[in-house]
């Protein structure tokens, strides 16, 4: 039996992190930010079709977790999936063509922004149905466990979507059959338009992980470095066959549920707050630089490849067609 779930703080100093994970987790954030802000643009410019959900603002949960993966361990993503996919290594210019609805995205642009997948990458599919995720990732970790290969599955959700059936079913599958799965909530204290607590009976969506015979683990999801540490520990212990983990993530949706949200529910003081006071990235800047493991240059440096590769990835986007009539039936499930 496990207790009651337990907090995580860093331990380590960035200085004692390998340069390259480093350079992954700025990078990775300042992708992901600098990807939307392009993507909100052009969804309201018109130039984007359906219908578009940022994560601005929870990109340290992302990277963090992402950093312990490969290409060959699955995740499983929600409708708010920009942000795993471009962790996992999606080539972004698939990516950016496929929310332009173009033949080269990464669905042949019959996915769009909720339906990315990337299965080069392992990244098994975003999902318009809240909790639609869970068995999946179940499923993707029994693969792995059949064909007795170290990998894992994580799957991403929102605190409202742990409120769904599928998602004690999973965790009790998951559980019972000792499945190498990271169930990773991103507690972003809103599901759209619904507080937390107005909703759900635990202080912590981790208290869960108890019920289910599995570790329970909460971080700053705000805080790369807490998030990498501890999803370290959680995966490492899943590859070595010891089973399910439970990991929450605290963090805050800075925009609004979806592009277009009057936000008639929050004050914009509240999300002010939260920006000035927790932005990953300015924290992992800040915290780099006064440590010295990073210099300004060299942030700099990144923040410049990160817009010559979006430039890039949106020109390949522009550029490319929308699919022909003749395929409209193709890919099909029926
Ligand atoms: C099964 C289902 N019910 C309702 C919806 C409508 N819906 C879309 S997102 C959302 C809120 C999800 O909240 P949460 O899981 O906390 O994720 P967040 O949006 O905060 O990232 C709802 C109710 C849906 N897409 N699917």
């Amino acid at each position: 039996m496990y207790a009651q779930p337990v907090r995580k703080e860093t331990t380590l100093s960035p200085t004692q992190y390998d340069k390259e994970v480093l350079r992954y987790f700025y990078k990775t954030m300042v992708t992901i930010r600098n990807f939307e802000q392009m993507i909100e643009k052009f969804f309201l410019e018109g130039e984007i079709p359906g219908f578009v959900h940022l994560y601005i603002g929870e990109e340290a949960t992302a990277a963090g977790v992402m950093a312990n993966l490969s290409n060959t361990d699955y995740i499983q993503s929600t409708h708010r999936g920009h942000g795993h996919t471009i962790a996992k290594g999606a080539d972004l210019k698939r990516m950016m063509a496929e929310l332009f609805g173009k033949s080269t995205g990464s669905c042949k642009g019959k996915g769009g922004s909720m339906h990315i997948a990337d299965f080069s990458v392992g990244m098994l599919g975003a999902n318009g149905i809240v909790g639609g995720g869970f068995t999946m990732a179940a499923g993707g970790a029994l693969a792995h466990k059949m064909q007795k290969t170290d990998g894992v599955a994580v799957t991403f959700f929102g605190d409202g979507a742990s409120n769904r059936g599928t998602f004690h079913e999973a965790a009790n599958m998951a559980a019972a059959w000792n499945l190498p799965v990271i169930f990773v909530c991103e507690n972003n204290q809103w599901a759209s338009t619904t507080p937390y607590r107005t909703t759900t009976s635990v202080d912590d969506i981790a208290d869960r992980a108890v019920g289910y015979g599995m570790p329970g683990v909460i971080v700053d999801g705000n805080d790369v470095f807490a998030v990498y540490e501890a999803a370290k520990d959680l995966v490492e212990r899943a590859r070595r066959g010891e089973g399910p983990a439970l990991l929450e993530c605290k963090t805050y949706r800075i925009k609004g549920h979806y592009v277009g949200d009057p936000e008639k529910y929050r004050t914009k003081e509240e999300v002010q707050k939260v920006l000035d006071e927790t932005d990953p990235i300015p924290r992992f800047e800040s915290k780099v630089l006064k440590a010295r493991a990073m210099t300004k240059k060299e942030l700099e440096a990144i923040r410049n490849t990160v817009d010559d590769e979006l430039k890039e990835a949106l020109e390949f986007a522009r550029t490319s067609p929308v699919p022909e009539e003749s395929a409209l039936f193709e890919g099909l499930y029926v």
